[in-house]
């Protein structure tokens, strides 16, 4: 199976991305709204099809990705019956199956963080996506939404605690840098839920936890209610040119696309001058700024028109676009592959050898 753990620094989110390698079919788990870019961009890397989003529960800290990535990737939305979002395409009961190719998860309702989590198992009980019902050496606060310690400590002991000891736990967050854990190592050593410790301690513990509430929370709740759906129009994406966003944070430009608007952008070269002049020669039209004095000669080039940067390979120039991008320019983008694609592909050169 494929699988990636995907981070949100913002509010300490796990997303997790599972895909069966022959069909190419895929899940998401607790995407994040901020992150839908990013997630596309992997699953397309990968070549994976994004069949379903799922989110474990109506989260009160981060806004889902879900409606970002529908629309973006035709993928649908499945979120659990109970916890009374709109806008999903399958609202889920516990002990459901979910298929990605010839795998699948299995849902197991969880609630007590909220009243609508969901727990996902994948079908050989290996993994558990627990949202936050189990969090690595603790779990969900009880204190917002339709928290209640008393259904969380039966949801956790009796629920996920009956899964394999072999199996992984992947929690919804973690506020330490921890990733994963399992249900033998969370029976032994979660400090509120251990077997050891009975329901009235773990309801003690709750009551007392004394945290603030989230910071988004205000906006978060109503938003996930309605599977992610901007309240307004958001940033949109650059439309000067047919960009592509890479995993790697680069927006880049095809060949194709820059060969047939050579005039309408400004194209910078920043190769070293024996480069610029050697045998691959450069794209028509290029200004030679070499990568080391980009910084010093930025007042060279204009903030709002469209830029694309050139170098050999197209790595260079992905820094350069970064460097451009944290100096306030908008319209920049990295021509993919560089100068070797661009002569792979038989367009045209100033300069160069044949
Ligand atoms: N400081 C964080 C708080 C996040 C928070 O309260 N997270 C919830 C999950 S939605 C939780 O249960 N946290 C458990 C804990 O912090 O121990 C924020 O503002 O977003
Ligand atoms: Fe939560």
């Amino acid at each position: 199976m494929i699988f990636r753990q995907l981070f949100d620094p913002q509010s300490s989110t796990y997303t997790y991305l599972l895909a069966d390698p022959a069909s190419r079919e895929a899940l998401l788990i607790d995407p994040v709204f901020e992150q839908a870019r990013r997630d596309a961009a992997l699953i397309d890397e990968l070549g994976l099809k994004l069949t379903w989003t799922l989110d474990t529960h109506v989260h009160a800290d981060h806004v889902t990705g879900a409606w970002l990535l529908r629309d973006k990737l035709r993928s649908r939305i499945a979120v659990s019956k109970a916890g009374g979002a709109e806008g999903a395409d399958r609202y889920l009961l516990s002990e459901e199956k979910i298929p990605f190719g010839k795998r699948h998860v299995d849902t197991l309702a969880t609630p007590g963080h909220t009243s609508g989590c969901m727990t996902y198992v994948l079908d050989d009980q290996s993994m558990a996506f627990t949202g936050d019902a189990l969090l690595i050496r603790g779990c969900g606060r009880t204190d917002f939404q339709e928290g209640d310690a008393h259904t969380l400590f039966r949801s956790v002991r009796e629920r996920i605690f009956s899964l394999p000891e072999r199996c992984l736990v992947y929690p919804g967050h973690d506020y330490r840098g921890l990733s994963v854990t399992s249900v033998g190592e969370e029976k032994l050593f979660n400090p509120r839920l251990a077997e050891s410790i009975g329901e009235e301690d773990f309801v003690g513990y709750m009551t007392h936890l004394g945290l603030a509430h989230p910071k988004q929370m205000e906006a978060a709740v109503p938003a996930n209610l309605k599977c992610g759906k901007p309240l307004h129009q958001t940033a949109q994406d650059p439309d000067w040119a047919p960009l592509t966003y890479t995993f790697a944070g680069i927006w880049e430009v095809q060949p194709h696309w820059l060969e047939e608007h050579l005039h309408e952008v400004r194209i910078v070269d920043v190769r070293e001058p024996a480069e610029f002049n050697g045998p691959l020669g450069h794209v028509p039209g290029a200004s030679l700024i070499p990568l080391g004095s980009l910084k010093d000669r930025i007042a060279e080039l204009e903030k709002t028109a469209p830029l694309v940067v050139v170098c050999r390979s197209g790595a260079r120039s992905a820094q350069a676009t970064v460097l451009l991008g944290k100096a306030g320019f908008d319209k920049v983008a990295n021509l993919s592959g560089g100068m070797l694609r661009w002569r792979a592909q038989r367009y045209a050169v100033d300069g160069g050898t044949e």
